[in-house]
């Protein structure tokens, strides 16, 4: 027998670029696991569950740039990538799921396992078919790949097990995949009435996004120029906060008011590739002009004035040379001054005593802002870490940092930390990692051990599910269904062979972590944290306020007034 489609598949990947395959077996996918047994330059990442192979390609996606891969056997295997790939699809980064399928002679019958991963993986690809016939092969496989790369997403190929083991026809790669580097420029026409706007006005602020990665140095020369502050929604932070002279920091419930009042005070807006979704945040009165990539996303969150396609950084090669230079700086002397009073306020809860407990989780942020390495991966769970992540890292621009930010799925900081680590062996990979978060994922404490990837993982143990917390605080409902009885993480990172450490005292933060980091392969320290730490958001509205007195009149007529008497200890009387 020649080439099975198995081995073609692989072929092709490999050609592509890819190096790893992220999954769990099953004898659907017999013929693609076979097939990686044979070769020597493709690795099968072996996780505990099939959603944490998906956050992990999406990881290593975000990271390169490039194509990831993650594979589930047929039915429950391939059900089971759905959350991960749905995080992948919201952050658009390019990842091919390949979903194994029941033997193709049984589709149609209800067969052991049967599902339609046509229908099912819609929502959360751009592209998803099934192969039902080997002359398909490579092409429906190439014609995936091309989409997840050029789409920025995911792709899903549904491979019957009984084909992947035929013979194939055609038995070699057809496309040579490189990534797409072209460079999108609005009109001359459109850039000079965005010129004349900003030439003539005061009052500009720049709002910018992960759309702003590889414009750094466009970006800092276009606030000169037209002397404004720069404020970044979440998945920019890593590609515009540092080296800064005109950051603002962020807006939205966890960001900050600085961020608050640049946006809001300002003539005109400049959103530049971002996403923030939460409208009431943005200016009602101002000028807004919005350039994206895609023109899909115009207009999508707030009401927008002049809306331009093309990509930030050839936008504004081309916007510079007709910008005069503004003269007024007052607004952003303002809003970067308001930054450095608000910094001081957030640096100053950042703070912990000896044998101060609970430990206050900002401090313990802050401590590993300081003691990680200048190239350090960094994952934050969607809980509160997102909040002491976006607040107490700082980066770089060699320093990266990931979460579920789109699509806001708990679980996210292990699985991604596996991704990352496998595909940077050589870099600090440190996932900050919520109590529930990781009881979620609990299992794949096992791959860390089973392929040596030595990531460091924090534990925010507050033996609550807080974020929700929080949010039912500011709702005016009494917590409720978000208790933890936590058992001991680091006794269970002994067992499942990483380091365990804990830190109970604020003393025992630095030294725990220190360790930590040096230790040379997993490592988990668990840090017990305030529970009742609050998260301000920038601005308290009236609808918040009126909760949050709610709240207290609640759960004081419920009996628990000593849980006000926390909250005041912790937040007000510090
Ligand atoms: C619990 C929780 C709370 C959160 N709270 C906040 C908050 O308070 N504040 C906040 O900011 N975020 C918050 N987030 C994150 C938030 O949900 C969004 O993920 C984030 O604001 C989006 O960031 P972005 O716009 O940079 O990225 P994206 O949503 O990815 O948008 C990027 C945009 O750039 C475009 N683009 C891509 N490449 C280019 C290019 N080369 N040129 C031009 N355009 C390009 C894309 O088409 C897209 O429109 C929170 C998330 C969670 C989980
Ligand atoms: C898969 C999933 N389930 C539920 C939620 C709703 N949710 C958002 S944050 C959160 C709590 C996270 O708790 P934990 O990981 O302990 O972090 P903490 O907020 O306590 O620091 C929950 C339940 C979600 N976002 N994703």
């Amino acid at each position: 027998m020649g080439k099975r489609v198995a081995d073609l598949v692989t072929e092709v990947l490999t050609k592509a670029g890819v190096r790893r395959i992220y999954g769990v077996p099953g004898d659907s996918l017999n013929g693609i696991t076979d097939s990686i047994r044979l070769r020597n330059d493709l690795q099968w990442i072996h996780v505990r569950h099939e959603e944490a192979a998906a956050f992990a390609a999406g990881a290593e996606a975000h990271l390169t740039g490039s194509l990831a891969v993650c594979a589930g056997s047929c039915g429950p295997g391939n059900l089971h990538l759905i959350n991960g790939l749905y995080d992948c699809q919201r952050s658009r980064v390019p990842v091919l799921a390949i979903a194994a399928q029941i033997p193709s002679a049984e589709l149609g019958s209800t067969y052991f396992q049967e599902t339609r991963p046509e229908h099912l993986f819609a929502q959360c690809s751009h592209y998803c078919e099934l192969v039902s016939n080997v002359d398909q092969m490579p092409r429906v496989l190439e014609i995936a790949m091309q989409t997840a790369i050029s789409k920025r997403g995911v792709s899903v190929i549904a491979l019957p097990g009984d084909i992947a083991m035929k013979e194939a026809v055609i038995d070699h790669p057809r496309v040579h995949y490189h990534e797409p580097a072209s460079g999108v420029c609005p009109s001359e026409e459109e850039l000079d009435a965005l010129a004349d706007l900003l030439n003539k006005s005061k009052k500009i602020t720049i709002f910018g996004g992960a759309g702003c990665a590889g414009a750094h140095a466009q970006l800092i020369e276009f606030a000169g120029k037209v002397q404004a502050p720069i404020l970044h929604a979440y998945r920019g932070k890593e590609f515009i906060e540092y080296d800064n002279p005109f950051d603002v920091g962020m807006t939205g419930l966890l960001g900050f008011s600085s961020g608050y009042l640049a946006m809001m005070d300002c003539d005109v807006l400049v959103m530049l590739g971002t996403d923030f979704p939460y409208q009431p945040f943005f200016p009602k009165d101002a000028t807004i002009v919005q350039i994206d990539l895609r023109g899909e996303q115009i207009g999508r969150r707030t009401k927008v004035d002049l809306g331009l396609v093309g990509d930030v950084k050839t936008t504004l090669q081309a916007l510079l040379p007709k910008l005069s230079q503004n003269s007024h700086q007052a607004h952003l002397n303002e809003c970067v001054a308001h930054y450095r009073k608000t910094r001081k306020g957030l640096d100053e809860l950042a703070t912990g005593h000896p044998g101060q407990k609970p430990i206050h989780p900002q401090y313990v942020t802050r401590i590993l802002d300081q003691l990680a390495s200048k190239d350090a991966i960094f994952m934050c769970d969607v809980g509160t870490p997102v909040i002491w992540a976006a607040r107490y890292l700082t980066m770089n621009g060699q320093r990266r940092l990931l979460g579920s930010f789109n699509h806001g799925s708990m679980a996210n900081a292990l699985p991604q930390a596996i991704g990352a680590q496998a595909t940077f062996p050589g870099r600090q990979v440190i996932s900050m990692c919520g109590d529930g978060g990781l009881s979620m994922c609990l299992g794949d404490l096992l791959t860390l051990k089973q392929h040596a990837l030595p990531v460091k993982l924090i534990v925010y143990k507050n033996d609550a599910l807080a974020f929700v917390e929080l949010e039912m605080k500011s709702a005016g409902v009494l917590n409720f269904t978000t208790d933890l009885r936590n058992p001991d993480f680091a006794k269970i990172a002994e067992g499942a062979g990483l380091l365990g450490l804990k830190a109970e005292t604020a003393d025992q933060v630095e030294p725990a972590i220190a360790k930590a980091l040096a230790y040379n392969g997993p490592a988990l320290v668990e840090v017990s944290v305030a529970r009742q730490e609050l998260a301000m958001p920038p601005t308290i509205t009236f609808e918040q306020a009126k909760g949050f007195s709610l709240f207290m009149l609640q759960a004081i007529l419920n009996g628990r007034g000593d849980e006000i008497i926390d909250l005041a200890k912790e937040n007000l009387l510090r």
